[in-house]
C-alpha cells in the first residue's frame, strides 16, 4: 500500500488519492468569465491523476478580484462558464473544487508578470480597495484601503454566500474559502492590518469575527454532505509565530464548531518581508500536524511538498490528510503518474483516466511509460 495513493473520504466525497491541486491564479479571464484557457488548463490538470482539483481564487465581487484578469462568481454568466470547468474536472476523474475569495487591500493589482503592483488609482481598470482598517500592505501594494463600515462587512459576507450558492449550482463539490495570504479575511485576523476599535477588531475575538460569521453564513447554504474547507494563514514568519499560532489554533477550533471540514494550512502573507524557510521541503507539514493535533481538524497543505518520498511520508506519518501539489503539476500535468512510478505503485497507469491508462498499460512496453 502506498499511502499517497490511498483514498480519502470527507463527508460524501471520496478522493481517489491524497494528491490535490491547490488554487493557482491564472489571471487570464475577462470580466471574471472562464474561457478556453481555463477549460483546457483545468481539464489537463484533472487528467493528470490528482484526486482533487481546486479552481483558482474566484472573486465574490468585482472588487474582490486580485487583478482584472481573475475569475469571478458574482453573476450567472460566470457560473455558467464555470459549470463547464467543473464538468471537465469531474469527467477527467477528479473531484471539482473551487476557492472563493475577496482580495481586500491586495486587490486592484496588475498581473504578476506585468508588475505585480497596484494599478494606479486613476487607471481605467482600477477600483477602490477595502480592508478592515485604512492601512496599506506596503512595498509593491502601497494603496490605502477604505476602512469597511458595517454595511460593507455584511455586503461582502453576502457576496460569499451568493458565490457559494453559485458554486454549488455550477457543480462544484468541494468549497474552499480564501481566508489566507493577506487577502480580506486574513487581514481581519492579522494584527498587522486590523486596527479596528469596534467588534470586528480590538482583540482575538473581534479579529476572528469576520471570518467566523462568513463561515457560518456560507455553511447555511453549502450542503452539509459536501466538504466546506478554508485556506488560512496560521503564521506569518514575522518573528511572532508562537503567539500567532496559538491564536490561530483558537480560531480553528471555532471554525470547526461552525462546520469546517478541513483546513488548508498556509501562511498569512500580511507583511511584505518575512523569514519563510522556502528551501525546506515540507516545511508546513509539522505546523499542519500541530493544528491537526490541537484542534482535531483534517489538514491539507502545500508549499514545497513535491518530492515523492516527502509527499508519501507526510501522509504515511499522518502529518497531513492531503498533499497539495501545484507548481510541479504545471511543469508536468501528469506528475501524479510520475509519483506513482517513483513510489512503485503497482499499476501506476491507473492513476490516469481510462483512455490514457489503457495505452500506457497495454503492451508493457516500458519505453512508452517513461
Ligand atoms: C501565494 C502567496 C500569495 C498570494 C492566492 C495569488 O492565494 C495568491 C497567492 C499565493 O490567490
Amino acid at each position: 500500500m502506498v499511502a499517497l495513493f490511498s483514498e480519502f473520504k470527507l463527508k460524501d466525497i471520496t478522493l481517489k488519492n491524497r494528491i490535490a491541486v491547490p488554487p493557482m491564479c491564472q489571471y487570464n479571464a475577462i470580466d471574471g468569465l472562464a474561457n478556453d484557457w481555463h477549460l483546457t488548463h483545468y481539464s489537463e490538470l484533472a487528467r493528470g491523476g490528482s484526486g482533487l482539483v481546486i479552481v483558482e481564487a474566484t472573486g465574490v465581487s468585482p472588487e474582490g478580484r486580485i487583478t482584472p484578469g481573475c475569475l469571478g462568481l458574482w453573476n450567472d454568466a460566470q457560473a455558467q462558464e464555470l459549470s463547464k470547468v467543473a464538468a471537465t474536472i469531474k469527467k477527467s476523474g477528479a473531484v471539482p473544487g473551487i476557492q472563493i475569495a475577496h482580495a481586500g487591500r491586495k486587490a486592484s493589482a496588475n498581473k504578476p508578470w506585468e508588475g505585480d503592483d497596484h494599478l494606479p488609482e486613476d487607471h481605467a481598470d482600477a477600483w477602490q480597495i477595502i480592508g478592515p482598517s485604512s492601512i496599506a500592505f506596503g512595498k509593491n501594494l502601497p494603496r490605502i484601503p477604505k476602512e469597511m463600515n458595517l454595511e460593507d462587512i455584511y455586503r461582502v459576507q453576502q457576496n460569499f454566500v451568493d458565490a457559494a450558492k453559485r458554486a454549488l449550482d455550477a457543480g462544484f463539490e468541494w468549497l474552499e474559502l480564501h481566508f489566507a495570504h493577506g487577502y480580506l479575511a486574513q487581514s481581519f485576523f492579522s494584527k498587522h492590518s486590523n486596527y479596528r476599535q469596534d467588534r470586528y477588531g480590538q482583540n482575538l475575538d473581534g479579529r476572528s469575527r469576520f471570518l467566523l460569521e462568513t463561515m457560518a453564513k456560507v455553511r447555511q447554504v453549502w450542503p452539509e454532505h459536501l466538504p466546506l474547507t478554508a485556506r488560512f494563514g496560521v503564521l506569518e514568519y514575522d518573528g511572532q509565530d508562537e503567539e500567532t499560532l496559538q491564536e490561530s489554533i483558537q480560531l480553528v477550533k471555532r471554525f470547526k464548531q461552525e462546520g469546517l471540514d478541513l483546513l488548508n494550512v498556509s501562511m498569512g502573507f500580511s507583511i511584505p518581508v518575512t523569514t519563510t524557510p522556502w528551501s525546506e521541503q515540507g516545511f508546513m507539514a509539522p505546523i499542519s500536524k500541530r493544528i491537526q493535533q490541537e484542534t482535531g481538524i483534517k489538514v491539507a497543505s502545500s508549499w514545497c511538498i513535491d518530492q515523492a518520498e516527502v509527499a508519501n511520508s507526510v501522509i504515511e506519518n499522518n502529518q497531513l490528510d492531503l498533499v497539495m501539489i501545484g507548481r510541479a503539476m504545471l511543469a508536468n500535468p501528469h506528475y501524479p503518474y510520475t509519483l506513482a512510478k517513483q513510489l512503485n505503485l503497482e499499476n501506476p497507469s491507473w492513476v490516469l483516466p481510462a483512455p490514457y491508462a489503457h495505452w500506457l498499460s497495454r503492451y508493457q512496453l516500458g519505453r512508452f511509460t517513461d
